[in-house]
């Protein structure tokens, strides 16, 4: 694990830990901040914690003194002394019970003091045995949802990957959509969002017979249990269907999904609020408490000074309300896309980010056919491609040390440029260009010789094998493969599998570094189980200027569909579309493509 990663991971223990044992609250934020900042970094702090350089590390936002004191204990000793003595008076099983849903820090804190709630199954016992229901805000319904929360964590607990829940959350919006009453459904949260990974999937919908939307909602084909079914909110399992089979998942593998029925009129408010994140909804509802104004689910309402109650049951009429465009006008900010809220910077906008969309791309540079190990033939490729409307297809297949993918030797490479041009001759309305997947070998050298890359249009240079490398070793190896003078593209850069393998962890703004000064462009392979960049990287590499190709990597005809998941981790990393060559015209990318031949 990176240290960064490391140090993230104890820092947002430290915050939690202080929190239960009712430390200071400007504290806890404070580690909470660094936490989050930490994840999101793509400068590897441990060299400069190493050489003890506080001043560097607090020129970092969001790292302060004191955290920078904690980055060098650790970078040092391996342990952060507080992070250890906090342990000491914290059970790990307490830390357990925090990952419950819908148990927050407070009630967790009241059960470890009031019920010496130390662990799951302690939380089991006194759920069992009804004491529970002694604690203050512990209704029927609350532990019941806790119940539930505890069973999911139990039967899965990791989150799926974003191409999973899309087709799930898809579904339930068009079921909702056929549903009599139904003015409007759509998906919200870290969906919406574009995140790599989901925990839960949130619908909305508005309509004129709430009955009717809950009944469809919980009676759905794939619904394996219901949760929740209330005037406002309900909830359910569902299966996760044809999807999970290819990304390897157990049949009793479910996810949850949330259908919260909201007002017609407020509709912009509501997707806002449940469209998230969090820390943008944070931020956004500080912007407006300054303005004088408060923002909820229902709308932004001026402030009338009544802390009674809520303005929207006061009859209050919102200043904005029914389209999210509106709200953001009149707290003064550009609309931002809902890729962009996370709050990484988007609350200092004054002009909107002209984020890429799915639209502007207009080439596909790295897909494989039955030449290697895909299942289309370069003309059925070519086809699909050309409909999307793209003047350019670059075939791809694999380099011979790819040996269980078919990677091709070199003759039999020579025999499929010759084929590519064929097929390119004799087809209309696309250039066809002749690639190769090749692989990175582990000491980053490439898998063929010069002469014949030299005969390729296209390169794509990715690591394959050896993904468990130290994060120097990877850094190296990348290094030496994007000064190579005839690599276009460095596909799928650390390799890593979202939920399941972490990948290479090389020093990112060196990549980037080096990929700006060689003019190579670092990939977004869009398959939902890479996301490679991932959104943290394509924002440093976005900031420094370097390119950015979008790919889908296509193996089979349905892979051009996930074109969606790299565009949107591209707008998560505010890429706008001059710096993807994917989007650029035929003459322009082709010369790019001639320049280093
Ligand atoms: P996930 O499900 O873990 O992938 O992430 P989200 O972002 O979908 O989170 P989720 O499902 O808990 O909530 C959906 C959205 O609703 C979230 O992005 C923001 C909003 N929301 C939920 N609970 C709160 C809250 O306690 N405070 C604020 N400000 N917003 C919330
Ligand atoms: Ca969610
Ligand atoms: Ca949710
Ligand atoms: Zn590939």
């Amino acid at each position: 694990m990176s240290f960064n990663k490391q140090a993230s991971i104890r820092f947002d223990e430290i915050g939690k830990m202080l929190e239960l044992l009712g430390g200071d609250r400007f504290r806890v934020n404070a580690m909470t901040k660094a936490s989050r900042v930490l994840k999101a970094m793509t400068t590897d702090l441990e060299p400069i914690a190493k050489s003890e350089d506080i001043k560097a590390l607090t020129s970092h936002e969001g790292i302060g003194k004191g955290t920078a004191g904690k980055l060098v204990e650790l970078a040092r000793s391996g342990v952060i002394d507080e992070h250890e003595e906090l342990k000491s008076k914290v059970p790990a099983g307490v830390m357990e019970v925090m990952q419950i849903q819908g148990l927050g820090v407070k009630t967790v804190k009241l059960m470890w003091d009031e019920r010496g709630v130390e662990s799951i199954s302690d939380l089991k016992r006194i759920i069992d045995d009804g004491t529970i229901g002694d604690l203050p805000r512990m209704g029927a319904k609350t532990i019941e949802n806790i119940q539930a929360s505890i069973a999911f964590l139990e039967s899965s607990g990791s989150r799926l990957p974003i191409g999973v829940a899309q087709r799930i959350a898809d579904r339930f919006v068009e079921i909702l959509e056929a549903t009599k009453g139904t003015t409007r459904a759509a998906y919200a949260g870290s969906l919406r969002r574009g995140k790599e990974s989901i925990g839960d999937v949130d619908i909305l919908v508005a309509t004129s017979d709430p009955d009717g939307a809950r009944e469809a909602f919980t009676s759905a084909e794939g619904v394996m249990q219901v949760l929740a079914k209330g005037a406002t909110k309900s909830s359910i399992r569902s299966a996760l269907g044809e999807s999970a089979s290819r990304w390897g998942t157990d049949e009793n593998a479910a996810v949850q999904v949330d259908m919260r029925i909201v007002d017609e009129a407020s509709w912009g408010a509501a997707l806002m609020y449940f469209t998230g994140s969090k820390e943008h909804n944070v931020a956004m509802r500080e912007r407006a408490i300054r303005r004088g104004m408060t923002l909820n689910e229902y709308g932004l309402f001026v402030d009338d000074g009544s802390d009674d109650s809520p303005p929207q049951s006061r009859s209050v009429k919102p200043v904005a309300c029914a389209t999210e465009e509106e709200i953001y006008k009149a707290l003064d900010l550009p609309m931002i896309a809902p890729t962009m809220r996370e709050d990484r910077g988007e609350m200092a906008l004054t002009q909107p980010v002209d984020v890429i969309e799915l639209s502007d791309i207009r080439a596909e540079l790295h897909s494989h056919t039955i030449a290697s190990d895909g299942k289309m033939t370069i003309e059925e490729s070519a086809a699909i491609a050309k409909s999307r409307g793209f003047h350019t297809l670059a075939v791809t297949d694999h380099s011979q040390s790819s040996a269980i993918a078919g990677g091709l030797k070199p003759d039999r490479l020579r025999e499929h440029i010759n084929e590519i041009r064929a097929v390119n001759e004799r087809t209309a309305g696309i250039t066809i260009l002749a690639g190769s997947e090749v692989d990175i070998l582990v000491d980053g050298s490439l898998d063929y010789e010069d002469e014949l890359l030299h005969e390729l249009d296209v390169v794509v240079a990715s690591p394959h094998a050896g993904l468990r490398a130290k994060p120097k070793q990877a850094t190296k190896r990348l290094l030496r493969a994007i000064a190579h003078p005839m690599v276009h593209i460095i596909g799928h850069p650390t390799g890593r599998l979202i939920e399941k393998r972490p990948g290479l962890e090389p020093g990112m703004d060196e990549l980037i570094a080096a990929a700006i000064e060689h003019k190579v462009a670092l990939e977004i392979n869009s398959h939902w189980m890479r996301l490679d960049l991932r959104d943290t990287h394509v924002r440093a590499a976005v900031e420094a200027g370097a390119l950015i190709s979008i790919n889908c990597d296509d193996h089979h005809p349905s892979d051009y569909d996930n074109l969606r998941f790299g565009v949107m981790t591209g707008q998560r990393g505010w890429l706008t579309p001059e710096q993807c060559i994917n989007t650029w015209d035929a003459e322009k990318l082709h010369g790019w493509l001639r320049s280093k031949r």
